[in-house]
């Protein structure tokens, strides 16, 4: 088996307040990911502005700032082969009105800005986002049941 990545992932405030934590978990659960980290937080300021830096300069960024700040968020890790990848298809594209059905924002999802969930969208991005939202590190751990997930 190759290719072992971790992803991080968020439920956004609008996600959590909607009541899809538990929906959310479960598509990557089935899908056969492993959970690493999962934390509940109301993100600080700095800690929002850090993890959107890239978009610092774009009319929308204030706005996202508030939106991220406004609530608990659920912060997670997920390890598997290609998880970047894996985890960006079962979120689907940014804007939910064009994700299709059977993604996480094509099901749920009618906007740009309330888009339910962030996905880490490269390797050099998933190691910096993980370590900005789990400094302590992720859990080291093998479920019983991948024997039957990977050939
Ligand atoms: P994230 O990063 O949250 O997983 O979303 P995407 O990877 O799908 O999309 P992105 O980085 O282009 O945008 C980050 C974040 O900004 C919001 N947004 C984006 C917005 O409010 N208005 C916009 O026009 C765009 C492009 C939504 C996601």
């Amino acid at each position: 088996m190759s290719d072992i990545q971790t992803t991080f992932v968020m439920v956004k405030p609008d996600g959590v307040q909607r009541g899809l934590v538990g929906e959310i978990i479960q598509r990557f659960e089935r899908k056969g990911l492993r959970l690493v980290g999962l934390r509940g937080l109301i993100p600080s300021e700095q800690l929002a502005e850090t993890h959107y830096e890239v978009h610092k300069e774009r009319p929308f960024y204030s706005g996202l700032i508030s939106f991220i700040t406004s609530g608990p968020v659920v912060a997670m890790a997920w390890s598997g082969v290609d998880a970047i990848s894996v985890a960006r298809s079962i979120i689907g594209p940014t804007n939910g009105r064009e994700a299709a059905p059977g993604t996480i924002r094509g099901d749920y999802g009618m906007d740009i800005g309330f888009n339910l969930i962030h996905g880490s969208d490269g390797e050099d991005t998933a190691s910096s986002e993980l370590a900005l939202w789990f400094p302590e590190g992720t859990m080291e751990w093998k479920p019983d049941i991948e024997q039957w997930i990977y050939e």
